[in-house]
């Protein structure tokens, strides 16, 4: 798991039940666009897919940081509910995207916020998203 350096502040927020963004299906850091999308049920395995773009074009570049292509964490607004996971996705080299594909079980409905890392060309990027749980 990696969460000491994500979202201190945010999940600060969330515990207090401050509002999160609007929930979304893409979301942008360092130009990467990551479009997230799903079907997200309580308590439910739900195929959750993250497809990353970069001025325009498919990103199939990703690399394997801590052995996976990508570190989710999420947390439910209103309570300190949480969650940490990685893709199904098999690690191959420096070759991962565009898609990813997770199971998520995240254990109850409403918005959560997701900070995503991942790495391209040594470097670490963290993004943040608010999906609608129901
Ligand atoms: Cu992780």
């Amino acid at each position: 798991m990696v969460v000491a350096s994500v979202g201190r502040c945010s999940a600060h927020r969330i515990e207090h039940g401050i509002a999160l963004p609007e929930a979304s299906s893409s979301t942008t850091v360092d130009g990467y666009v990551v479009n997230v999308s799903g079907d997200l049920k309580a308590g439910m395995d739900s195929a959750l897919t993250m497809t990353f773009a970069k001025a325009g074009k498919p990103v199939t570049d990703l690399q394997p940081y801590l052995d996976t292509y990508a570190h989710l964490t999420a947390f439910h607004q209103g309570d300190q509910a949480f969650a940490h996971l990685h893709p199904e996705t098999k690690v191959h080299a420096d070759h991962g995207g565009p898609t990813l594909l997770f199971h998520a079980n995240l254990p109850r409905s409403g918005n959560w916020r997701l900070f995503l890392q991942f790495q391209t060309e040594g470097r670490l990027h963290t993004g943040e998203i608010t999906v609608h749980v129901t």
